[in-house]
């Protein structure tokens, strides 16, 4: 074995763990490759290593002496204790300034508790959102590095080397401070919840509304393919619909309609519900997808509730067809200018000093919500970094006006036939309070008023509270501290 020394180590030799170190490799990075069950070291270096520059350690004493200084270590493993036991077993071993990175899906929280508890310790802690799945991580993944900023410069050259490219631009720049990293990757996946029950949305109203048949709709989705909307998943979708099973139907109509999940599109709606941003269509898309998973109730129920008597559509396919496009993009504008405002309000309680225009093109290939309108999203950003909302981008405000008129026809046409469209009719809902000089909150504060003597302010006076006696008994004694 050579002397030279590792650049990098890498601990964890699950597919993700050994697709970015062979990637690392491509790139001219020496990987010093460790796992907690060190067999997987040593049939990685036999099979799926053989023949590169990667070596290996079967302690992390060893690994940690393999490693040039600054000495940085990347975790690719199991996000929880795993993360914290690793952390501890490293820390004695390490030096002030050496970098520990976890790439793997660990909660912002927990990567904001990391980086604090390290700094004390002088070591610099990165959270890295890494999505793309296994082939974007041996090929080119999309890479969201956040925490110790000190860290970066040593990162730097490893992580865009590594990560997805567009028009030779790195998908990965360093997000912001401490936990940044994971929570753009959380509100990432939110995204793609969110992209996900659009184009589902779109497909039953042209399976239902239009009886369109499987491989015509998969036509339709190559063709939008083509245009604004092209996206790595309406690309994948059109495969989809297109994918006949043996016997020759399409597979996608014999698949369970329940939906699974493993929490990142949860944790999102939390996270808003938390910081009190109206991220209505994550959310909505979370419950469609709860709601897609009582199946044995939704059976019983369709035998006893009633729906209108007609469930098609009566007009134009083709131009129907089109008005479904358009609501379908101004929903994801909608939906992407929400997670948006969501980064802006995380940045602000957390103070970090988040790059917008940097997270799209971090979104923009590599990942799986990877789109040519990502694109547009980094040049509205580009344009005015301060930016408070990409509704407010002339480009986006445009492109909504241009659909407005189809978009309202295609859910009033969705409620009139009876069919669900959570996440457009959200979008819509958010679309028109959004740009509403006044809404009915007067009739809410008076109310509070009324029954819990909550005070409201007069458009009059605002920043003064006032208490009605509404009733003429019952006192005039104000509630300030009790919230109902
Ligand atoms: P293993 O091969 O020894 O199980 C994905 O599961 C990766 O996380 C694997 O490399 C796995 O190591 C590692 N991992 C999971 N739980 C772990 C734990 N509690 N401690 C250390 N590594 C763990």
């Amino acid at each position: 074995m050579s002397s030279e020394k590792a650049d990098i180590a890498l601990i964890g030799l699950a597919v993700m763990g050994q697709n970015l170190i062979l990637n690392m490799n491509d790139h001219g990075f020496v990987v010093c490759a460790y796992n907690r069950t060190t067999e997987k070291v040593d049939k990685f270096l036999k099979n799926e290593a053989k023949g590169t520059k990667v070596i290996g350690a079967h302690s992390l004493e060893e690994m940690v002496a393999k490693l040039k200084k600054p000495r940085r270590v990347m975790m690719l493993v199991k996000a929880g204790q795993a993360v914290d036991d690793f952390i501890d077993k490293l820390v004695p071993l390490l030096e002030s300034g050496d970098i520990i990175i976890d790439g793997g899906n660990s909660e912002y929280a927990d990567s904001r508790r990391r980086c604090a508890a390290l700094k004390e310790k002088e070591i610099l802690f990165v959270g890295s959102g890494v999505s793309g799945g296994e082939e974007g991580a041996r090929y080119g993944p999309s890479l969201m590095p956040g925490g110790a900023p000190e860290a970066w410069p040593h990162i730097k050259e490893i992580f865009q080397g590594i990560a997805a490219k567009v028009n030779e631009e790195p998908c990965c720049d360093w997000v912001g401070e401490d936990g940044a990293g994971h929570f753009v990757k959380m509100v990432h996946n939110g995204i793609e919840y969110g992209d996900m029950q659009l184009i589902c949305e779109a497909y039953q109203l042209m399976k239902d509304a239009l009886e369109l048949s499987h491989d015509d709709m998969s036509e339709v989705l190559a063709e939008w393919n083509k245009g604004e909307l092209d996206s790595f998943l309406i690309e994948i979708t059109s495969n989809i619909l297109k994918y006949k099973d043996t016997d020759g139907e399409p597979l996608i109509t014999k698949i369970q309609d329940a939906a699974g999940q493993k929490g990142t599109g949860k944790w999102t709606a939390i996270s808003a519900l938390e910081y009190g941003i109206p991220v209505t269509l994550i959310g909505e898309s979370v419950f469609a997808r709860c709601l897609s998973s009582l199946k044995d109730e939704r059976v019983e129920a369709s035998k006893v509730l009633q729906g209108p008597s007609n469930a098609t559509y009566q007009g134009d396919k083709k131009e129907f067809t089109e008005n479904i496009r358009k609501a379908l993009y101004a929903s994801k504008i909608v939906s992407y200018a929400q997670g948006f405002m969501l980064l802006r309000e995380a940045a602000k309680v957390f103070d970090w000093n988040l790059n917008y225009g940097g997270i799209a093109l971090m979104w923009r290939g590599g990942c799986i919500i990877r789109s040519v309108f990502l694109g547009n999203i980094k040049t509205a950003f580009d344009k005015n970094p301060k930016l408070s909302n990409l509704l407010l981008d002339e480009f986006f405000r445009d492109a909504i006006q241009d659909c407005q008129e189809s978009w309202r026809h295609v859910i009033a046409t969705a409620v009139n036939l009876g069919i669900p469209t959570p996440a457009f009719s959200t979008a819509l809902a958010f679309y028109d309070g959004f740009r509403s000089e006044r809404l009915p909150a007067n009739l809410i504060q008076a109310q509070r008023d009324y029954f819990g003597a909550h005070t409201y302010e007069l458009l009059s006076e605002p920043g003064k509270f006032i208490h009605t006696n509404w009733t003429g008994h019952g006192g005039n004694v104000s509630s300030t501290t009790y919230n109902a």
